[in-house]
């Protein structure tokens, strides 16, 4: 059983290495140099604890069980925080942003398979609530895939749960380049997704354009209508359709209504400091550290906010400034992601300091800090393992992104890891990263083999290459 349990475990495992260098801290006991990690200087713990991230979805998420759970599989309790469940207003989704990027997409499968069961239960929903085709989820969902409204009508009604988790449908899809996955699995629920909103968009009265509504910008300001994430989500859900029905030659008139409602969307708005809205209105205070930063959605895991938009860009950096950085475990691994997205790799890492400090702490609360108990378990507090998938995430964000069109390398490296190479990582559009190192905080070089064939477009900071390249084969980069 051992050797079988062995083998299976490093088949997965092993696809991916990371070293970003050692130190004497190395040789100490793990809760010790979780201690002393923010004053160490224990480059090795950071890469040990991005492969902690990947063992956990190993060892809890395989094809025919269900999807990693708030803690995974390690709840220890009848009464579990927050019933064990499935929330989806990030904390699923976060537990399987690291995925694709770290070679394990075989893992997504039981979040695949309860999709599909959303897909009916939340059409029921859809039609019950709101006379709308397609199907709809909210704030959270479980084993019997309840889809409807829940709890309160503070973050309760918001309707764009099961449009988000369609993103890691069209995920797959970019990292895999498996068009029967597409064809089967992927289109026919990312499409009824797209449906619900065909038929629930409202027209703001004010603006004429398009919005949610009554929705809520995730458990932050109550019921409102048309938040800026559920704009963000519905272009991209809807752009993610639109694209599909073309590469499989299906659906025309569906298309056509997307594009048309897609332009009509309620665009991003700025705000009078400068921020980032997370609402219609222009009421974002400044003094306000909530925990959800939903907003950024557009900047992460969305892809509307990149540098090629630089307004937006530098709202969502002050909105990040305005909401500072302590939060909850999960709310510390959205911000690493959020900052590398944004470029600054000392900021990124000032999170992962943050996130990667010791904590005792097991009672509910939104107020105390998240970190690491001596096991590594990620801290809500309680226990809570999105913060330990969210920060595995975060340092492949840092090494390595390719959600703009182009795979770019290094984006966001920190100080803290001037030497160092991974191999392993994937890429969208089909590319492995065989090899990625750099010295003296620059690129050595970066190894590729194209599995699918195609364009591929390479950037070091301001240096772009561009190949086209033949199924198999291998690219070299060097700056
Ligand atoms: C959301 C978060 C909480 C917690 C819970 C499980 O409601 O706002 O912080 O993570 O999910």
């Amino acid at each position: 059983m051992r050797a079988a349990h062995e083998r299976d475990h490093q088949r997965l495992f092993r696809r991916v290495t990371l070293d970003l260098g050692s130190a004497d801290a190395a040789l100490r006991p793990t809760a010790e140099r979780l201690a002393r990690f923010a004053t160490a200087g224990d480059p090795a713990l950071a890469a040990l604890l991005f492969q902690y991230g990947r063992y956990l979805l190993i060892a809890s998420s395989r094809a025919g069980g269900q999807p990693a759970t708030l803690q995974g599989l390690w709840n220890d309790s009848n009464q579990p925080p927050w019933d064990s469940k499935w929330t989806v207003n990030i904390n699923t989704e976060m537990n399987y942003w690291l995925a694709e990027p770290t070679a394990l997409p075989e893992l997504t499968a039981p979040l695949f398979d309860m999709l599909r069961d959303l897909s009916q239960t939340g059409a029921a929903v859809a039609r019950v609530h709101y006379g709308a085709r397609g199907w709809v989820l909210h704030h959270n969902t479980d084993l019997w895939r309840g889809a409807a409204p829940i709890n309160n009508s503070n973050h309760g009604i918001w309707p764009s749960g099961g449009a988000w988790l369609a993103q890691h449908l069209w995920r797959h899809w970019e990292y895999g380049g498996d068009r029967r996955f597409l064809a089967d699995t992927a289109y026919p629920i990312m499409r009824g997704a797209a449906r619900f909103f065909v038929d629930a968009l409202l027209e703001d009265p004010r603006s004429g354009m398009l919005i949610t509504g009554p929705s809520n910008s995730p458990e932050h300001g109550g019921l409102v209508l048309g938040p800026a994430m559920d704009r963000q989500i519905v272009r991209d859900l809807f752009a993610n359709v639109i694209q599909a029905s073309e590469i499989l030659d299906v659906d025309a008139a569906l298309r056509d209504t997307l594009r048309s409602m897609r332009a009509r969307i309620a665009p991003d708005a700025i705000g009078r400091r400068g921020q980032l809205q997370e609402w219609l209105e222009d009421v974002d205070d400044p003094t306000d550290h909530h925990r959800h930063v939903s907003h950024l959605w557009g900047l992460h895991p969305g892809a509307e906010i990149t540098p090629s938009t630089p307004a937006l860009f530098a709202a969502a950096r002050r909105t990040l400034e305005e909401r500072g950085d302590e939060g909850t475990g999960w709310s510390k691994a959205w911000k690493i992601n959020f900052w590398a997205r944004l470029r600054d790799g000392d900021h990124a890492y000032a999170l992962v300091r943050s996130l990667v400090s010791p904590t005792r702490d097991l009672k509910i609360t939104t107020t105390a800090p998240g970190g690491l108990y001596p096991n590594l378990f990620d801290a809500h507090p309680p226990f809570q393992i999105d913060g330990n998938f969210g920060l595995t995430a975060g340092i492949v964000e840092m090494l390595l992104q390719s959600h703009a069109g182009e795979v770019d390398l290094l984006p966001a490296l920190p100080s803290a890891w001037p030497n160092g190479r991974v191999r392993g990582l994937r890429a969208r559009g089909g590319f492995d990263v065989d090899l990625l190192s750099w010295t003296g905080a620059k690129l050595v070089e970066a190894r590729f083999t194209s599995r699918l064939g195609g364009r591929l477009q390479v950037r070091y900071g301001d240096t772009v290459r561009s190949y086209e390249t033949k199924k198999g084969q291998h690219i070299t980069f060097q700056p």
